[in-house]
């Protein structure tokens, strides 16, 4: 399997404002995935729309544009193998009250509409690339060697 597949993820204001975006880089670092771009950033309001269009008709949507704009965020890119379904699995599901103790959303939230975490739907291909793109450009991405690789994956030699 490839290491170097990539997913968009961002702690968000909440994450932020309650001091967990340490928590999360944190628990994403100790996985053994690599990050290889990051910027604390303010989401404007067509940002917002872009981003989460996939959910304009539903009755949360104005909700969750003014609660991703409510400050600012720490939006990354994490690099390993199947880094998408990995880091969603580390969220937990959507809703933190049903979010499985040990998962992100699981351990740092308790309510469906400040749920900590972002990270790019595994389910949806392309997304990861897509959202990529839309907060990051190509030079603000940064291609490096880990030097742990060969303690994580198994098929790097020692
Ligand atoms: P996820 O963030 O797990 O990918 P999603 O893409 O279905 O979930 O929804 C995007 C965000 O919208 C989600 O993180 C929180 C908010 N949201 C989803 N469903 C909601 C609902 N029924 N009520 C309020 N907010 C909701
Ligand atoms: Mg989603």
């Amino acid at each position: 399997m490839s290491h170097d597949e990539r997913t968009f993820v961002m702690a968000k204001p909440d994450a932020v404002q309650r001091g967990l975006i340490g928590n999360i880089i944190g628990r994403l670092e100790g996985r053994g995935l690599k990050l290889v771009g990051a910027k604390f950033m303010q989401i404007d309001e067509a940002l917002a729309h872009e981003h989460y269009g996939e959910h304009e008709d539903e009755p949360f949507f104005d909700g969750l544009v003014e609660f991703i704009t409510s400050g600012p965020v720490m939006a990354m890119v994490w690099e390993g193998a199947d880094a998408t379904r990995q880091v969603r699995q580390m969220m937990g599901t959507t809703d933190p009250a049903e979010a499985a103790p040990g998962t992100i959303r699981g351990d740092l939230g308790l309510d469906l509409g400040q749920n900590v975490i972002h990270g790019s739907d595994h389910e949806d291909p392309g997304a990861n690339e897509r959202e990529i793109d839309l907060f990051f450009d190509e030079g603000e991405l940064v291609d490096w060697e880990k030097s742990d690789a060969e303690w994580v994956y198994e098929d790097v030699d020692h």
